[in-house]
């Protein structure tokens, strides 16, 4: 039994604080992800905030700090809706560990992703409304909820470059789905970074700050950074390794499930590509003989520049056990790195690589 209003099935890597995704298959053929299969990744127990109560604070190197309630959100700025797909740094980390093992964190598979029509306001709008000095450089965020996975305990937020903070497409966002926004995902009010990695998205945001650097945070200045192969994590300070922001093109196979058995012949193959913060997807390939030969798929449009794209092709399954492979390009050419081998980090994070499956498996 998962909880949350999610699935049963959710692969639950942890109660409390609840960390669960979707098995991949209930991704697979929608353009929005359904909401009891919307992944959940929290680093410290859920805050329960009451609405009323509730004051966004904005401060810092801006030249009239603000403090508001939601109404005020509401009444003063206008009303957007922006579909965005949520990327965890830490999807398909499963297959990291396959390569080398990453203790201390969780094995998540292809389900830290989801896509949703997030609705609130734009960000820029209400940093316009406060002013930014000069110097105001990074954007932090800051919740409540506080994380006992480090020591000592750590408040979440972080911060992304007032470059992408005064771009229309980053919200704050009260609502999910036409719906209010779940306890779970952030209510009363969560920012939405539409291409940047889920980490920066913070929810239950109660306080905005303008700053020449960036967020102090823990989860900013030490945790989603990647680190060098050889680095031991459990020494790397503030500021080492590079700290993660923007998504990389990524790409992956929804159905069938990997494992799953099937009869030699025609088989529908379908999953989604997400370009990189400011690219598109161009094409997307699949194989089901190890790479030999590719057969173009079929891209779905999408919901605007900050979505997946679902592709669903048909590939002729030879008998046996065969590994079905996808890779995706952007329009610059970029395409997929062949194999998480060549990308593993110690933490284990913006795993990209080339999706494998494999069907009717011997072992
Ligand atoms: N915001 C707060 N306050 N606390 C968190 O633990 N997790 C982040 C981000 N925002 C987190 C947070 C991470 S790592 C991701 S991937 C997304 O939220 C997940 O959003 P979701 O749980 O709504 O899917
Ligand atoms: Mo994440």
């Amino acid at each position: 039994m998962s909880t949350w209003g999610k699935r049963d099935d959710m692969v639950v890597h942890q109660r409390e604080p609840f960390n669960a995704e979707p098995p991949r298959t209930a991704l697979a053929g929608r353009r929005t992800t359904p909401l009891d299969a919307f992944y959940g990744r929290n680093h410290g127990p859920v805050p329960g905030v009451d609405p009323g109560a509730w004051r966004l604070t904005v401060d810092g190197l801006v030249r009239n700090p603000l403090e508001l309630s939601l109404e005020q959100l509401r009444d003063r700025f206008e009303e957007v809706e922006v579909a965005a797909t949520l990327q965890c740094a830490g999807n398909r980390r499963a297959e990291l560990i396959e390569v080398r093992d990453i203790p201390g964190e969780a094995p998540w598979g292809s389900g830290a992703v989801g896509t949703a029509r997030w609705s609130g306001v734009r960000l820029a709008d209400v940093l316009a409304h406060a002013g930014l000095r000069p110097g105001a450089a990074h954007i932090a965020f800051a919740a409540p909820d506080v994380s006992q996975d480090a020591d000592p305990p750590q408040p979440y937020g972080g911060s992304i470059p007032t470059e992408k903070a005064l771009r229309p497409e980053v919200l704050l966002a009260w609502a999910m789905d036409g719906r209010q926004l779940p306890r779970i995902h952030g209510a009363p009010l969560r920012v939405v970074v539409p291409g940047w990695i889920g980490a920066r998205s913070v929810k239950w945001l109660t306080r905005i700050t303008a700053r020449a650097e960036p967020s102090g945070n823990y989860f900013q200045a030490t945790a989603y950074r990647l680190l060098p192969a050889d680095a031991d994590p459990d020494r790397a300070g503030p500021g080492a390794g590079v700290s993660l922001g923007p998504l990389a093109l990524n790409c992956d196979i929804l159905s069938p499930d990997d494992g799953a058995h099937l009869p030699p012949g025609p088989i529908l193959v379908t999953g989604y590509a997400l370009a990189g913060d400011d690219q598109t997807v161009s094409r997307v390939e699949v194989s089901a003989d190890g790479g030999a030969s590719w057969t173009e798929a079929d891209l779905d449009p999408g919901d605007g520049p900050w979505t997946w794209r679902h592709w669903h092709t048909t590939v002729d399954l030879p008998q046996g056990e065969v590994e079905v492979t996808a890779r995706a390009w952007d329009a610059t050419g970029a395409g997929q790195p062949e194999s998480p081998a060549t990308l593993w980090n110690p933490k284990g994070y913006a795993n990209n690589s080339q999706p494998r499956i494999r069907l009717n498996p011997r072992s």
